[in-house]
């Protein structure tokens, strides 16, 4: 084709848009690369949020073939949470059972010891798992005897043959080190929702200090794992502002973790309606198509969908599910039951071996 073929073909598809100094080739490879919902940096929120309320069934239809494309294994990851540090947490986030602003409930617990992490790490390798995270209820890693213990933890699930991501709080550059070190798999470190709408939920932490962490995993050559919630009152804007956040890393998180919020209470946000069904699943559908080869997690507020809802978030792209009786301090559903509905719909799982 010659070259004003080819500009007429592509822009008239709306495309690509086209910049002067682009070569044929470099039209082409980018028009190509659109087309196989290569990862993109520049998504706008105007474009996501548009894409989040199409019509469900095309919204699904693209989310799925992205999925099939980028994940084709179609494997569902088992990942095991554990709260190694409970309660008593200084931040005051809106939505978290664990801040010490708020009265939940939560018994608070100081650091487990270490073979009382490994006991459980063992327990969920032999239930399944393939993924051990742990959660801290810190605002931030201290030095000392802690983090070592954490080093440990870290050394200890790896050695098991499992994956390990932790999350602990804000992290610096050395920390970030020493975990790699420690063989560490990923960390977690949310940015929870949109840019515009931290605001109303923390007022102990500003979101550029959760960005210079996620820096600092990045730079350590940790994997970042970065997600958020939904239902916590923010608008779609706020929802499509979150992933638009989440695309603008480079590269995009290797995993994406989608919460519906879990409505502690005591918590500032516990009289909140529940996440509409429908509105989980245009979330999880969205994540996949806007962020391709990130691992999409079905996280905490599974409890809350019926089984049909859960099985058509992992058809639109979800890749894990938290597994077992409880997340960090709140019920997640049974096992026993998980297992049921994956063998119900013929759903491999992935193995330590895949
Ligand atoms: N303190 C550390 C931090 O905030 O990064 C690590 C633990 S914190 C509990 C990890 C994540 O859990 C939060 O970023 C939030 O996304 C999620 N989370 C906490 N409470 C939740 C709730 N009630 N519903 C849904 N997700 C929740
Ligand atoms: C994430 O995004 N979800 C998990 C994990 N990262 C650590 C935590 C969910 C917590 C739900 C509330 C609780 O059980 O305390
Ligand atoms: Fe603390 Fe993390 Fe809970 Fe915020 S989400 S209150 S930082 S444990």
């Amino acid at each position: 084709m010659a070259y004003a073929q080819v500009r007429i073909w592509v822009e008239s598809r709306g495309l690509v848009v086209r910049r002067p100094h682009m070569s044929t080739a470099a039209l082409l490879h980018e028009q190509e690369l659109r087309e196989l919902g290569a990862p993109r940096h520049d998504w706008s929120v105007a474009e996501v949020r548009e894409l989040y309320g199409s019509p469900l069934f095309s919204l699904l239809d693209r989310a799925r073939e992205i999925h099939r494309r980028w994940h084709p294994s179609g494997e569902v990851q088992l990942c095991r949470l554990l709260s190694i540090k409970t309660g008593g947490c200084p931040e005051d986030c809106a939505y978290c059972p664990q801040s010490a602003h708020y009265s939940t409930g939560v018994e608070r617990e100081p650091l487990l010891p270490l073979e009382r992490v490994l006991e459980q790490a063992r327990q969920a390798r032999l239930d399944g798992a393939t993924r051990f995270c742990m959660g801290a209820a810190w605002r931030s890693v201290r030095n000392g005897p802690e983090f070592e213990r954490v080093l440990e933890m870290v050394r200890g699930v790896k050695e098991l043959g499992l994956e390990a991501c932790v999350t602990l709080g804000m992290l610096d550059a050395e920390q970030a080190r020493r975990l790699k070190e420690a063989g560490l798999t990923a960390y977690n470190h949310n940015l929870d929702t949109s840019d515009a709408f931290y605001k109303s939920i923390i007022s102990t932490r500003r979101r550029e200090e959760r960005l210079a962490t996620l820096e600092n995993v990045r730079a350590a050559g940790v994997h970042v794992c970065s997600g958020g919630i939904i239902g916590m009152g923010e608008s779609l804007a706020d929802r499509a502002g979150l992933l638009v956040s989440l695309a603008a890393l480079e590269p995009h998180p290797e995993s994406v973790p989608i919460n519906g919020l879990v409505r502690a209470e005591g918590t500032p946000l516990a009289a909140l309606p529940p996440v509409d069904p429908l509105e989980f699943l245009r979330m999880i559908a969205t994540a996949r198509v806007v962020l391709p080869a990130s691992k999409i997690r079905l996280s905490a507020g599974r409890g809350e969908l019926d089984q049909q809802t859960q099985l058509m978030c992992l058809y639109a792209g979800a890749n894990s599910i938290f597994y077992g009786e409880k997340l960090l301090t709140t019920p997640n559903p049974e096992e026993a039951d998980d297992l049921a509905l994956l063998a119900r719909a013929g759903l491999s799982v992935q193995s330590l071996g895949s």
